[in-house]
């Protein structure tokens, strides 16, 4: 698959630089781009009905969803608290004073800065480990354990729950990551 596009693009760079040849062969050389693109479609097409990819895909849509709710609520509760970041947002409304930080407001961002860094490389590893052809209900088993342990991390930041739960929770959500990390790896290494 990877080979596809990097042809497609060689020989379209061919293509161009062949303006002096006859109208016959760029006939023939059209009709291969477009066969040979077509073979790209077929390799996206058939990699997004795979069971383990469209699997992954369900857990990270739900994941991402996961992220703008806490973005929407750090934007609700600096409403509510009147803690902007902006001094414009903050004469907007009400004041100067506004302009400030607030503890609630800063818990929340901190749960999303936390989800960034561990979503955005789930995301990256799901995706590749997808297409290294592991079983469904393994490749489920990775992608459940990490959700469970976002959402219970993301409740214990926003609830303050008792120590340790929150770590726990990031500790267990980064062992799916470094398996599938693992299990890349292993599969690329000949490529290395
Ligand atoms: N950037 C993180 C790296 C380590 C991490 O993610 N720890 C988890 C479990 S203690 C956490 O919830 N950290 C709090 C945070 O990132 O705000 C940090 O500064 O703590």
């Amino acid at each position: 698959m990877g080979e596809a596009p990097c042809a497609s693009l060689a020989f379209k760079a061919r293509r161009s630089s062949a303006h002096s040849h006859s109208h016959a062969h760029s006939r023939t050389a059209e009709t291969f781009l477009i066969l040979h693109e077509r073979s790209d479609f077929t390799h996206i097409t058939t990699m997004l009905r795979s069971d383990v990819f469209s699997c992954f895909v369900f857990y990270a849509v739900l994941l991402i969803l996961k992220m703008y709710f806490l973005a929407i609520l750090t934007g609700q509760l600096r409403l509510r608290k009147k803690a902007f970041a902006n001094p414009e947002d903050a004469v907007r409304h009400g004041g100067l004073e506004f302009f400030r930080e607030d503890p609630d407001v800063e818990r929340c961002r901190r749960a999303h800065l936390n989800d960034l860094e561990n979503i955005l490389p789930f995301l990256f590893l799901g995706a590749v480990y997808s297409l290294t052809g592991p079983s469904l209900p393994v490749a489920r088993l990775h992608f459940l354990v990490f959700l469970l342990c976002r959402v219970l991390h993301s409740a214990a930041y926003l609830l303050a729950l008792t120590p340790p739960t929150r770590s726990v929770a990031y500790v267990l959500g980064q062992v799916p990551c470094v398996s599938m990390a693992l299990q890349v790896l292993v599969a690329v290494v000949p490529y290395a």
